[in-house]
C-alpha cells in the first residue's frame, strides 16, 4: 500500500489532475480576449459608458472563456466503493499499487489517447494508389497505442495468469473498469480477445489454436493479438440459428474454406477470429437451424500481394457511437479456417465467449456510470449558478446521489459476477456458484446496459448545455453507452435467455438465487439500521417466489410476456442483497448503509407488481398490439 498512499497524498496535495479532454488541442475552445471591427456607430450614451469602462461586450471584447471544465482525476483514487470492495475481498499491496499507478496513467495519458481515437475514427482504404485492392483499415496512432498498453498492463493476461487465484478476474475487471471510459472503445477488442482465449481454453489449448492462445494472453506488445467474434450476418444478430448463411467447405487436409457475408464485425482490425458457419456436405447441402452451426477459427492474414486472404472488407459501418472502433461488413470468399467444435455444436461452443463479452459489457456499463459521475461531481465544485456552486444546491446533489446509488448497485452486481467467474475458473465453484453465474450473466448485462444509458444521460444533464456540446467529449459518453444494451444480446433476447436457463436447469438456477440472497441477508441480522432494507428485500423475495410458483402453472406465452420484468426483478433484489451485505461488512462506511437503504426504497419486484395488474394475461398482447398500431383516429 506504500506506493498507493504516497500517490494518494500527492493526489490530495497537488490536485493530481489534468484537464479532461485536453489532448486534441485543436478542439479546445478557449476564447482569448480579442478586438474585432466595431459594429454599428455608438450612441452618445454608449460612448459615455464606454469611456467609463463599464460597457460590457464592447469592441467584441468577450474576455477569456468563463466556465471551468471538469477535471478527470485518478479514477482509482476517486472511487471509494472500488477501493472498499478490494480492501474487503482482495487486500493485496500489489493490486492496490498497480491499480493506483494505472489510474494515474489513465488520467494523465490514456484519456487523451481515447479522445484522439474519437476524433480520428478509422477509415477504409479499398485500393492502393496503383489500383491494387488492399482493403486496409487505417486506424489512429492512439488506437495502436491502446493495443500495446493493453498487453503491457495485462488487461487480458491477468485473467489467465491467475496470480490471485479465484480473485484474479475481480482484479482484471477492476483494471478494465478504470480503463474503459478512457480506452477509446479498445475494451471492445479486449472483450472479444478475452472471450476467444476462454473458448480456446475450454476446448483445449492445442493445435491449431495453441499459438493463438499464447498471442491472446501475452503481456508482450509485439506478440499480442486481438480476436474478432464474427456472429452477425445479413439476416440479423439475435437469431443466430436461422440467420447464419456462411458455409464451410471441407478441404482434403482437414481444414475448411468459409464463404459468407458477415454483416457486423466489431474491431475488424483483429489478428484472428472465432466465427460460426454451416459445414456443407458432398451433396452441397447444409443442416438448417442451430444444429447445423459449427465453430471455426481463422487467422486474418495477407498474401504476398498484400491482399487479405479470403476476405473483402465491403465497407465500414456508420454508427451512432463507438466510432473510434472499426466495425465492418465482410465478404468471406474462401477464408481458410479450422473447425474447433464438433459439427453442430457451434452455439454451445461459442457460449463461453458470450459469457465473457457480456461480463465485459457490464464492466463497461458500470464504468461509464462511474466516469460521468466523477466528472459531474468535480464540475459541481467549480460551476456557480444562482449565486452558489452546484454542490451547494440540494436538488442537484439529490440528482447526483441518485445516480450514485444506481452506479454503486451496478458495480456490486458486476463484481459479484466477476467473483463467480473467478471461482469457476479456479476450480473452487460450488454448484450454487455455477448456477448463479449462468443466471446472473444475462441479468447483469441487460440491467447494467439500461442503467448506463439512463445514468449517463442524467449525467450529461448535470453539465447543463455543456453536456450537449460535442467537443467537451461528454456526448460521446452517451453515444457509446447506447450500444451496451444492444450488442451481445439485446434486453429482450437476454430476458429470454434467463427463461431458457431457468427451464434448462429445471429451476436450479433460481434455487441457487434464492439460497444465496438469503445468505447475503443473513449478514444483516441484528443490524437495526438495515432493517427497512432487509424487510423490503425479504418482501420482494416472497413476491418473486409467489410469482415463480404461479408462473409455473401458466403457458409459455405468459412467462415470455413476463420475461423482461422478471429479469429486472432478479437484478434489483440481488443488488439490494449485495448492498445490504456490503453495508454490514465491518469496514463499511455510512455511505454504504445509506446506499442500501435508498436502493431498497424502489419497487424491487416489478414482475409481481405487474402480474397483480394483469399485465401478462392472454388478452394483453392483443391490447398492446392495438395500442402500438393504433389507427382509431
Ligand atoms: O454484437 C456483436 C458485436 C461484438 C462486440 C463485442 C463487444 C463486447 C463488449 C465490449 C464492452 C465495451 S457479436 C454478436 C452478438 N450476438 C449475440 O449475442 C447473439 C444473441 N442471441 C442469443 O444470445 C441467442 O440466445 C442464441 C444465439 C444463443 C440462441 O441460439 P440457439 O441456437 O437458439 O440457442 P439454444 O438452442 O438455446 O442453445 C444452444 C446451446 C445449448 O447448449 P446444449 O445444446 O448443450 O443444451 C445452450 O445451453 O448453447 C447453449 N447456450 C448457452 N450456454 C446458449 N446460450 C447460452 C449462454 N448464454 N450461456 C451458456
Amino acid at each position: 500500500m506504500l506506493v498507493c498512499s504516497a500517490l494518494l497524498k500527492r493526489h490530495v496535495a497537488e490536485g493530481c489532475h489534468r484537464s479532461w479532454c485536453g489532448v486534441p488541442q485543436l478542439l479546445i475552445h478557449s476564447r482569448s480576449a480579442s478586438v474585432a471591427e466595431p459594429g454599428t456607430r455608438r450612441s452618445d450614451e454608449e460612448q459615455l459608458w464606454e469611456a467609463a469602462g463599464t460597457l460590457p461586450f464592447t469592441r467584441a471584447r468577450i474576455g477569456s472563456f468563463f466556465q471551468e471544465r471538469p477535471v478527470l482525476k485518478n479514477p482509482f483514487l476517486e472511487d471509494s466503493l472500488l477501493r472498499g470492495y478490494l480492501r474487503r475481498h482482495l487486500p493485496h499491496e500489489a493490486v492496490f499499487s498497480d491499480l493506483c499507478a494505472f489510474g494515474e496513467r489513465v488520467a494523465e495519458e490514456v484519456d487523451g489517447w481515447g479522445r484522439e481515437c474519437e476524433v480520428t475514427p478509422p477509415r477504409l482504404l479499398h485500393y492502393d494508389p496503383w489500383g491494387c485492392r488492399v482493403d486496409h483499415i487505417v486506424t489512429s496512432p492512439a488506437w495502436k497505442r491502446m493495443k500495446d498498453l493493453s498487453a503491457q498492463e495485462g488487461l487480458v493476461a491477468i485473467g489467465y495468469e491467475r496470480s490471485f487465484g479465484q480473485w484474479s478476474r475481480v482484479y482484471q475487471m477492476s483494471k478494465l473498469y478504470i480503463f474503459s471510459p478512457s480506452s477509446g472503445l479498445y475494451t471492445c477488442p479486449l472483450a472479444m480477445t478475452d472471450g476467444a482465449a476462454k473458448v480456446i481454453q475450454s476446448i483445449g489449448v492445442s493445435w491449431p489454436v495453441e499459438e493463438a492462445y499464447s498471442h491472446l494472453t501475452t503481456r508482450q506488445p509485439e506478440r499480442f493479438w486481438t480476436s474478432g467474434q464474427w456472429m452477425t450476418e445479413r439476416q440479423g444478430g439475435s437469431d443466430v440459428a436461422s440467420g447464419t448463411e456462411t458455409v464451410a467447405i471441407p478441404q482434403t487436409d482437414g481444414s475448411y474454406r468459409l464463404h459468407g457475408f458477415k454483416w457486423f464485425t466489431s474491431a475488424t482490425d483483429a489478428d484472428m477470429t472465432l466465427t460460426l458457419a454451416r459445414v456443407q456436405n458432398q451433396m452441397g447441402t447444409t443442416t438448417p437451424g442451430s444444429k447445423g452451426l459449427s465453430l471455426f477459427y481463422a487467422e486474418v492474414s495477407r498474401d504476398e500481394n498484400g491482399r487479405l486472404r479470403g476476405i473483402e472488407v465491403q465497407r465500414l459501418k456508420d454508427k451512432l457511437g463507438t466510432r473510434q472502433m472499426p466495425t465492418a461488413e465482410l465478404l468471406l470468399d474462401g477464408l481458410p479456417a479450422y473447425r474447433l467444435s464438433e459439427e453442430g455444436r457451434g452455439v454451445a461452443s461459442i457460449a463461453n465467449m458470450l459469457t465473457i463479452t457480456r461480463i465485459h459489457n457490464s464492466v463497461s456499463a458500470a464504468a461509464a456510470m462511474r466516469r460521468v459521475l466523477q466528472l459531474a461531481r468535480d464540475y459541481a465544485t467549480r460551476r456557480t449558478a444562482f449565486g452558489k456552486l452546484l454542490k451547494d444546491h440540494p436538488l442537484h446533489m439529490q440528482t447526483l446521489a441518485r445516480m450514485e446509488v444506481e452506479t454503486r448497485g451496478a458495480f456490486l452486481l458486476v463484481m459479484d459476477v466477476c467473483r463467480l467467474l473467478g471461482r469457476e475458473e479456479n476450480g473452487v465453484a460450488t454448484q450454487l456458484d455455477t448456477h448463479l453465474l449462468r443466471l446472473l450473466t444475462p441479468v447483469v448485462k441487460l440491467y447494467t446496459g439500461k442503467q448506463a444509458v439512463a445514468v449517463v444521460s442524467e449525467g450529461l444533464e448535470s453539465f447543463g448545455g455543456q453536456g450537449y456540446i460535442e467537443d467537451t467529449g461528454l456526448p460521446g459518453l452517451l453515444r457509446d453507452a447506447q450500444v451496451l444494451s444492444i450488442w451481445e444480446g439485446t434486453t429482450n433476447v437476454l430476458s429470454l435467455d434467463v427463461l431458457r436457463c431457468v427451464a434448462r436447469s429445471s429451476g436450479m438456477v433460481l434455487h441457487a438465487y434464492f439460497t444465496h440472497t438469503q445468505t447475503l441477508l443473513a449478514s444483516a441480522s441484528g443490524v437495526s439500521s438495515m432493517a427497512p432494507a432487509v424487510k423490503a428485500v425479504n418482501k420482494a423475495l416472497s413476491e418473486l417466489q409467489a410469482f415463480v410458483q404461479e408462473a409455473a402453472t401458466k403457458s409459455p406465452d405468459y412467462l415470455e410476456l413476463a420475461a423482461r420484468d422478471l429479469a429486472f426483478s432478479l437484478a434489483r433484489i440481488y443488488i439490494g442483497s449485495l448492498l445490504i451485505d456490503h453495508a454490514c461488512w465491518k469496514g463499511a462506511s455510512p455511505c454504504d448503509a445509506y446506499t442500501a437503504l435508498r436502493w431498497c426504497e424502489q419497487d424491487l419486484c416489478p414482475v409481481a407488481t405487474k402480474q397483480g395488474r394483469g399485465c401478462y394475461e392472454s388478452s394483453t398482447p392483443q391490447l398492446d398490439a392495438a395500442l402500438v398500431f393504433d389507427q382509431n383516429y
